[in-house]
């Protein structure tokens, strides 16, 4: 287990559902536990142990099922299509490949994820995927494909980041005005949203098109600011499925479409094209900023 002299460290927890998790601690009082199950981060923890991510009380810790809540990866596909919804990365065993913990810097693992015959059987693609969890008083989630086969490649991938709120109805996000929107409540009806802070009042599924590089999203509930950064991911998804939408997913209880939110960095309406040998990288940076206890 390396350990810095600082406190930053990194400890290997008891398998759940049969996967390995590694919790990431960083002097500055954060923490993250990421499952290899997916490379799934389920859990990110600020100052005064307050958990800042969603997971449902529903969720299963099971082979070849995807986590409902935290951070899972939608690649290479997202949402319905030929593949598994969301594409097969988040339900995959990913393998901790690096660790580094260093003293007054960040505590850092890369996950790996490579095509295999399971892979190729539904997508006839080869590839390596890996994300770098980078923890300091922010979390950096560094995602990188490179096509490892010798024909082209297309993709789609997000980081479906699902925040904890303590009541939705009091979440603004900032930052998406004049941003072009997808509604997949609305038959993917095209809008330009006007307004500074966008309220969740009812379901809610759009993707803003070329959105901005930073997006806020302020709870009013919590007292807390989160900061979402992007780099290499063209769009932002805003989803609450309200209580109708919840009640229909199984591993999701219907009250609890109140305690969260998902507001997702991805390359959703914009598909990236890899020549063989090529890469892409992408990262998301969440910070959250306390405005009170
Ligand atoms: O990102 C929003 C979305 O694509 C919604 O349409 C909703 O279905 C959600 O993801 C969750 O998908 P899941 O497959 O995890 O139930």
């Amino acid at each position: 287990m390396p350990e810095g002299i600082s406190g930053n460290r990194i400890e290997r927890l008891a398998a759940r559902g049969g996967a390995q998790a590694l919790r990431l601690s960083h002097e500055s009082g954060y923490s993250v536990v990421v499952s290899e199950h997916g490379a799934h981060v389920v859990s990110w923890v600020g100052p005064n142990e307050r958990e800042l991510l969603f997971m449902s009380e529903a969720a299963r810790f099971e082979p070849g099922i995807p986590i409902r809540g935290g951070i899972p990866i939608v690649f290479p596909q997202f949402g319905e299509g030929v593949l598994p919804k969301h594409g097969f990365a988040r339900t995959m065993e990913w393998k901790a490949i690096r660790e580094q913990v260093s003293v007054s810097g960040p505590v850092t693992v890369t996950f790996r994820l490579l095509s295999d015959a399971q892979t190729l059987q539904l997508w006839p693609h080869r590839f390596q995927v890996e994300l770098d969890v980078v923890l300091t008083d922010v979390l950096l989630l560094s995602l990188r494909v490179e096509n490892t086969g010798d024909s082209r490649l297309e993709f789609n991938s997000a980081l479906h980041t699902y925040f904890r709120t303590k009541d939705v109805a009091g979440v603004r996000v900032r930052g998406l005005e004049g941003s072009e929107s997808v509604d997949f409540l609305k038959d993917r009806t095209i809008a330009i949203d006007p307004h500074p802070e966008i309220g969740i009042s009812g379901p809610v599924d759009r993707v803003y098109r070329n959105s901005p590089q930073t997006v806020l999203v302020e709870s009013a509930q919590d007292g807390i600011v989160y900061q979402i950064t992007k780099e290499g991911f063209a769009d932002t998804v805003i989803w609450n499925p309200w209580i109708d939408g919840a009640r229909a997913i199984s591993d999701f209880l219907a009250a609890e479409y109140r305690e969260m939110v998902c507001v997702e960095s991805g390359n959703i309406l914009t598909t990236i094209a890899l020549e063989p040998g090529e890469l892409h990288a992408s990262a998301q940076i969440l910070r959250a900023d306390f405005q009170r206890g």
